[in-house]
């Protein structure tokens, strides 16, 4: 397959050189990776270095193999820097950030017009969007299922600002071309959002044939996951990656993802008469006003408050764990150490 249909472009191609042999991860289980290359599919592994510094590649990363002389074994050794990423923060683990997908163009964020439909669950997701680099698209499924189109629109735009949204049926086909400017030859998209909202059914939908497993009996029973393992789909259009569902999107780096999703309420606080506003009963409170007028609604306000908890809590539980690891550093450096013996002429 040529580079440039794997996603390949020059943001990658700068990093290395000419002679370098070059793949793209599209699954892997443990430490065994199946990459998409010029030669086509090859299995390989990754250096013990890399094992020891606890460096992965995941879907989507371009990395940079070597083989064998006889040919039959590929070695990884290298991650090109990712142009976008898709990371939910893990605490307590040493890199402690959960990439689940590289380098994608598009993140299709997928949620049904039926039971899945979650307002709050989507500003989350719009906040992984904002940090993953990106851009979002929402994609709303299963609309053979929905009579109340109108209405929920509304709610999406409230909380998306004019991002893209589209509302499709995978069963009908109905709006899917309207997915065809994104599904494209050489460029990624990302499906993620709850199990069950019909990801791998899309996949198959765009792929034009079927290329993921669904779950053909379930409708409305939340109980288990089709998709288990994230995945690269190659088709004629866009290289798609599914992703198993995911109850809740959770965990970001800092307030710069919440900022951009939130920015009508960071808009709101920085016009408070007081810069030193609590939002809670001062005079010329913007926050306030615009809550009690309705053009705030409260659970939107209270999702806001509720996430920068969240994220401060994560902060203290990592800037802990960050101790705790760099102390245990300096304590297997210091056992490591080969003791040298003082020389002491008493001993001669
Ligand atoms: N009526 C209707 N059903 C749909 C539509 N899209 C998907 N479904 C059904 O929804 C169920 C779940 O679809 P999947 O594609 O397996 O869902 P998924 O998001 O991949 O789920 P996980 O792999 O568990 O994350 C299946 O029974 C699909 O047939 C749609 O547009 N309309
Ligand atoms: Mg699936
Ligand atoms: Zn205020």
């Amino acid at each position: 397959m040529n580079l440039n249909k794997l996603g390949f472009t020059t943001f990658f191609e700068n990093q290395i050189e000419a002679d370098m042999s070059v793949g793209r991860i599209m699954k892997y289980a443990q430490n065994h990776y199946t990459l998409m290359t010029e030669k086509g599919v090859l299995a390989a592994g990754i250096t013990g270095k890399m094992q020891y510094e606890g460096i992965f590649p995941r879907i989507g990363d371009f990395v940079v193999y070597s083989t064998s002389d006889d040919g039959s074994l590929h070695l990884i050794n290298r991650i090109l820097d990712r142009q976008t990423c898709l990371s939910r923060k893990v605490a307590g683990t040493r890199s402690d950030e959960q990439v689940i997908a590289a380098n994608m163009d598009y993140l299709f964020i997928v949620m049904s017009l039926n039971e899945d439909f979650n307002i709050r669950r989507l500003e989350r997701y719009m906040i992984g969007a904002w940090e993953s680099g990106a851009e979002p698209i929402v994609v709303l499924t299963k609309l053979d299922l929905c009579d109340n189109l109108e209405d929920l629109l509304e709610q999406v735009d409230a909380v998306t600002f004019g991002i893209k949204t589209i509302p499709i049926s995978s069963m009908t086909g109905e709006n899917i071309n309207q997915l065809d400017p994104f599904n494209q030859p050489g460029k990624t998209v990302a499906l993620v959002g709850s199990s069950g909202v019909g990801k791998s059914t899309l996949i198959n939908a765009l792929a034009g044939s079927e290329v993921m497993k669904t779950d053909g009996l379930r409708n409305d029973d939340k109980g288990h996951h089709t998709t288990t393992h994230r995945e690269m789909i190659f088709t004629e259009g866009a290289i798609l990656i599914d992703t198993p569902g995911m109850r809740e999107f959770s965990s970001f780096e800092g307030n710069e993802g919440l900022e951009h999703e939130f920015q009508d309420i960071v808009t709101l606080m920085a016009s408070c008469k007081y810069s030193n506003c609590s939002h809670k009963k001062e005079a010329g409170c913007a926050v306030k006003t615009a809550l009690e007028d309705g053009s705030l609604e409260a659970s939107r306000y209270r999702s806001y408050i509720n996430l920068l908890k969240e994220v401060a809590r994560q902060d203290k539980k990592r800037t802990h764990q960050q101790k705790l690891l760099t102390q245990r550093d300096a304590k297997q450096k210091r056992k490591s150490k080969p003791r040298i013996k003082k020389w002491n002429s008493a001993n001669y």
